[in-house]
Formats: structure tokens, C-alpha cells, sequence
């Protein structure tokens, strides 16, 4: 990565401070260690290479170097921001999607944490907590996002299709550019954290909206209805059998399959 366009591009921005890697493990356990010995808010951790990229529930998440960006932003939430650290997820969501938009691209957010172009993932999200005692006291967003076709992994590690900026857009774009996007997407979007709106522009973008689906949920039962939106802390509503609302609060969703 360009380290001096990628000082150039975060200077527009009121970060705190950042830890650039060529390589690293993975930027959340970093951001995550960094938090706990007293990082500032808006610290970034970003990387050209994750050697030990983590997803959800273990897996794993691919940066080939030089072809993606991968990097963790730490938040000390405020005290009125605390209630709403389950809408965190769909904040930086949002800013993906926002700064996709800027270039032309219309995606969806698969809830909870994927930005798909073209009805493929393009980019995920892990955030992560750093609890003092009963309290949250940091939240770590960590962000990937394929941006050059060599970052997509092969269709045998994967669970879901996925593509690139690259494939969408053509080879001409700048990793440090959509960073400085993305990054000021969530420093703009996050005072409406607490707001109505902020609930229903997640909403507006999330896929699969009044169609059928089934989510997996964290134990791997299966609940399948019509995907209606989203409860106020971000969990997904289905209307199930008979019309019955049922409230999804971890796990991942997809089409129903047909048939
Ligand atoms: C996610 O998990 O999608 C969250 C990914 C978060 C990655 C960022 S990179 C910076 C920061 N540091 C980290 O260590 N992590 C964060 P999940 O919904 O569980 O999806 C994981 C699944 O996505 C894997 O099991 C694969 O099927 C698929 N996958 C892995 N690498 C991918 C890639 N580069 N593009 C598309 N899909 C991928």
C-alpha cells in the first residue's frame, strides 16, 4: 500500500492515531490489544496483508497482500451511545455502502454483516467488544473489503459467492481512497446512531426485503419467513408462519432455496 497517498488520504480525517503492517495476523486482534492499553477514539489499525484474518464464529477471512483493505477502526463510545452498540454493525455497513455509492454502485447488506455487490459479498464486518467489567468500554469495527480481483478467494473457501471493486468497476481504484470514504462515512453517519432514520436507512439497504428466507441461527437451527426489517437494536424480523413476527438476533441469512 502507498504509505504516503495513505497518510495523505487520512489527514483529511479527525482520527486518532494509526498502526499501519504490511502483514499482520489480523487487524481486530490488534485494534482489540491496542484498545485495552489505552487507544484513542477513531484509532485505525490497517494492514496490507492478514496472514490470520477472522470472520465470525472462527472463520476465517482472506487479505491476499496488496488486493484488499483490511483494517480495524476503535470506538470509546460515549455514554449515549452505549444503549445502541448493536447498531454499530449496520453503521459501518452503511458506510460501506455509501462510499460504493459514490462510485456508481448500488450493494445490499445481507444482514448482519456482509455488503454484497450484484447479489455478491464484497465486503464483511466483525466488530468486537473490550468490556470493562459489566461495561463496554471500547468497540473495534473491522472492516474488509475486496477491492482487486486477486482478493477473492476460490469458491471452495467460500460459503457465499464473492466479488470485487475490480470486477464491478474496472482496475482503476484507489484502496486509499475508498478508505478515506469509508472512514468518514462512519465519522458522518454516527451522531444518527441514535436516531429512527439511522435505523431505516440500514433497512432500506438490507437485502432480500419481503422475500423469503431462512436464517441460520448461532446454534444452527434453521427459521425460515418473509424478511420485514429490523427491530430498533438491529435484529431481523421475519414474519413467520401464520404472520407471526419472530425476532432473529444472531446468525446469518439467505434466500430461501426454492423447491
Ligand atoms: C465476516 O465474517 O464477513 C467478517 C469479516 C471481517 C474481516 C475484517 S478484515 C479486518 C478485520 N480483521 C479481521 O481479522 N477481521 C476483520 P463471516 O460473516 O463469518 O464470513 C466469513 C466467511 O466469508 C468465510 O467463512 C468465507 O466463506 C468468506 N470469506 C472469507 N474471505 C473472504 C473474502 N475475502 N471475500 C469474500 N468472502 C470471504
Amino acid at each position: 500500500m502507498n504509505q504516503t497517498e495513505l497518510r495523505k488520504a487520512l489527514s483529511k480525517l479527525s482520527l486518532g492515531d494509526v498502526r499501519y503492517f504490511d502483514s499482520i495476523g489480523s487487524t481486530n486482534n490488534e485494534a482489540l490489544a491496542w484498545a485495552t492499553r489505552g487507544a484513542k477514539d477513531l484509532s485505525l489499525v490497517i494492514a496490507d496483508e492478514q496472514t490470520a484474518g477472522r470472520g465470525r464464529l472462527d472463520r476465517k477471512w482472506f487479505t491476499p497482500k496488496g488486493t484488499a483493505l483490511a483494517f480495524s477502526l476503535i470506538l470509546h463510545p460515549t455514554e449515549a451511545e452505549k444503549p445502541y452498540l448493536t447498531r454499530i454493525v449496520g453503521l459501518a455497513a452503511l458506510a460501506v455502502a455509501d462510499s460504493l455509492r459514490t462510485r456508481g454502485l448500488v450493494s445490499q447488506i445481507k444482514w448482519p454483516n456482509d455488503v454484497l455487490l450484484n447479489g455478491r459479498k464484497v465486503a464483511g464486518i466483525l466488530v468486537e467488544s473490550v468490556w470493562f467489567g459489566e461495561e463496554v468500554d471500547c468497540v473495534v469495527i473491522g472492516i474488509g473489503l475486496n477491492v482487486l480481483k486477486d482478493a477473492v478467494p476460490s469458491d471452495q473457501l467460500l460459503l457465499f459467492p464473492a466479488t470485487s471493486l475490480e470486477e464491478a468497476l474496472g482496475p482503476a481504484v484507489e484502496r486509499e481512497e475508498i478508505l478515506h470514504d469509508i472512514l468518514a462515512g462512519v465519522v458522518a453517519i454516527r451522531p444518527h446512531l441514535r436516531s429512527d432514520s439511522f435505523i431505516a436507512s440500514w433497512e432500506k439497504a438490507l437485502a432480500f426485503r419481503g422475500e423469503q428466507v431462512q436464517a441460520e441461527q448461532g446454534d444452527g437451527s434453521l427459521i425460515t419467513g418473509k424478511l420485514l426489517g429490523l427491530e430498533s437494536d438491529g435484529s431481523l424480523r421475519l414474519s413467520h408462519e401464520q404472520n407471526k413476527s419472530i425476532t432473529v438476533r444472531f446468525g446469518d441469512v439467505r434466500l430461501r432455496p426454492q423447491g
